[in-house]
C-alpha cells in the first residue's frame, strides 16, 4: 500500500523510470474519482471528458457498483471454470436476457472478446457452413480499432499499432467503412467469407458515425450472403451513444455481439461475447477459455453496472445531453476557424481541429482544457474525443461547454 502522498511530478517520474512507455499520457496525476469528477494529487478537480475511453459510463466509483465489488470480494473472487460457482449462472441468465441472446461467453478485456468472436465465427464457418478449413475470411473495415493482440493488429492499417509486430495473422479482408458497395463486393468475392466485423461507430478513428441505414443494410447484405454480422460494441455499447447498443439506432440484431469497458462500469475488467445457440454451441469443453473469464467478482460487478444503466436511464440521458452538446458546440464551430466540425452520437463525440494531423494543436488545446478543469485527449492527430460519464447533469454539461468554448476561443497556438 502506497501510504505517503506523492507529488504529480514524483508519480510521473516513477512511471517514466519503472513503466513501459507504451502510452503518452496527458500530464495530470489522478488520485480520486467520483461521478463525473476526478481529482489530481494536488487536490484540483476536473470534469472527466474521456471516461477511461468509455469504460466509466456509470460515473467514477458508482456506489452500487463498488458495493457489489466489495461484497463479493469478501466471499469469493475466483474459482476458475474448473468448478461451478453460485454467481456465474445467475449473471449469464441476467446478461443474456438483458441483451436478448441465448448464450454468453465471458472474458476479461475487449481484445480477448474480439479474439473470441473471431474464433467463434471461424469455427461456425467450418463446422456449420462447410467452408474449407483454414480458408475462412472475415471482412473488416479500414481504420478499425478492435484491440492490440497480434491477430487484431494484423488487420489494422494503423502503422503505429502494427509495425514490427509481424508475422501477421491471415484471413481478413479490409474494406472502406460506411461503403455498402465495397461490402457487397467483398461478400460476393468468395465462398469462404465467414463474417463481417464492424464498429457501429469508429471510435479511435475519430468518432466516425456512418450514414443512416449503413448498419441495417450491411446486416441485410450479410444475411443475403449467409455471413455472420459481428458488432464490436466495446466502446459504443452500454448506453454510450444514446441507446443501449449503437446498433439499436437501426434495430440491428448482430449474430455475434462483443461487449467490454462499461460492462463493468470501470470497476473491473469484464468483457463478453453473446450469440444464439446455433453459433455458440460450436464451442465445446476445452476449446476456449480464460483463467479469470466469468469469475464471481466480475459477474457481481457486471450485474450492478448493468442495473445502474437501466435504473438511472443513462441511455436516454446520453441521447438528450448528446444532442445538447453538439448543438452548443456547433455554435463555436460556426464562429471559430480553429474547429472544423463536431460529430458523434449520444455522449460519444469529437471535434475536428483545423490544423495538420501531425500538429500539436489538439494536444496543446487539451493541456489548456486541463488547466481550465476538463480532461480530454486527442485521438488521431487533430481530433479531440469528448466522452463524459453518462450520469452528467444538464447543468454540468453546460458548464463543460463553457469551459470548452472559453478554452478554444482564448487559444492561440
Ligand atoms: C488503447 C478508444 C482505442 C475498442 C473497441 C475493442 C477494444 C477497444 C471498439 C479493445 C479498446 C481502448 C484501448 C486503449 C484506448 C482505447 C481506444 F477508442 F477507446 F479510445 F484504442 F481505440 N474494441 N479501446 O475501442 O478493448 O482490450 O482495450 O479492453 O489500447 O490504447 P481492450
Amino acid at each position: 500500500m502506497i501510504s505517503e502522498k506523492i507529488t504529480s511530478q514524483q508519480a510521473i517520474d516513477l512511471e517514466n523510470k519503472y513503466g513501459a512507455h507504451n502510452y503518452h499520457p496527458l500530464p495530470v496525476v489522478l488520485t480520486k474519482g467520483e461521478g463525473v469528477y476526478v481529482w489530481d494529487v494536488e487536490g484540483k478537480r476536473y470534469y472527466d471528458f474521456l471516461s477511461a475511453y468509455s469504460a466509466v459510463n456509470q460515473g467514477h466509483c458508482h456506489p452500487k457498483i463498488v458495493a457489489a465489488l466489495t461484497a463479493q470480494a469478501q466471499n469469493l473472487t475466483l474459482t476458475s471454470r474448473a468448478f461451478y460457482n453460485d454467481v456465474l449462472g445467475a449473471y449469464e441468465k441476467y446478461v443474456t436476457s438483458y441483451f436478448g441472446f441465448d448464450k454468453v461467453l465471458p472474458m476479461n478485456s475487449g481484445a480477448e472478446a474480439v479474439e473470441t468472436a473471431i474464433k467463434l465465427c471461424r469455427k461456425y464457418a467450418y463446422e456449420q457452413k462447410g467452408i474449407k478449413e483454414n480458408e475462412a475470411q472475415i471482412i473488416v473495415c479500414k481504420n478499425n480499432f478492435h484491440g492490440r493482440t497480434t491477430t487484431i493488429i494484423s488487420f489494422s492499417n494503423d502503422e503505429d499499432a502494427r509495425k514490427n509486430f509481424g508475422p501477421y495473422t491471415d484471413g481478413f479482408i479490409k474494406i472502406e467503412y460506411d461503403n455498402l458497395a465495397a461490402l457487397e463486393a467483398a461478400l460476393a468475392s468468395s465462398d469462404s467469407i465467414a463474417g463481417f466485423l464492424v464498429e457501429p461507430i469508429q471510435g479511435e478513428a475519430g468518432v466516425y458515425v456512418p450514414t443512416e441505414g449503413y448498419l441495417s443494410k450491411a446486416k441485410a447484405l450479410c444475411e443475403k450472403y449467409g455471413v455472420l454480422f459481428i458488432a464490436d460494441e466495446v466502446q459504443t455499447g452500454i448506453a454510450r451513444t444514446g441507446k443501449l447498443l449503437a446498433v439499436d439506432h437501426e434495430n440491428v440484431k448482430p449474430d455475434i455481439l462483443i461487449l467490454g469497458k462499461a460492462l463493468s462500469g470501470g470497476a473491473y475488467p469484464v468483457s463478453a461475447v453473446l450469440a444464439n445457440d446455433a453459433i455458440m454451441e460450436v464451442i465445446k469443453p476445452g476449446q476456449h477459455g480464460s483463467t479469470f473469464g466469468g469469475n464471481p467478482l466480475a459477474c457481481a460487478v457486471a450485474i450492478a453496472a448493468l442495473d445502474v444503466i437501466k435504473e438511472e436511464n443513462l441511455a436516454e440521458n446520453a441521447d438528450r445531453l448528446g444532442n445538447l452538446f453538439r448543438s452548443e458546440i456547433q455554435k463555436l464551430v460556426d464562429v471559430n476557424d480553429l474547429v472544423n466540425q463536431v460529430r458523434g452520437k449520444g455522449l460519444l463525440n469529437a471535434i475536428l481541429i483545423n490544423d495538420a494531423e501531425d500538429s500539436t494543436t489538439a494536444w496543446d488545446i487539451c493541456l489548456k482544457l486541463r488547466d481550465n478543469g476538463l480532461l480530454a485527449k486527442p485521438t488521431h492527430g487533430n481530433i479531440i474525443r469528448f466522452a463524459p460519464p453518462l450520469v452528467m447533469t444538464e447543468a454540468q454539461l453546460l458548464d463543460c461547454v463553457s469551459i470548452i468554448t472559453k478554452t478554444i476561443t482564448e487559444f492561440t497556438s
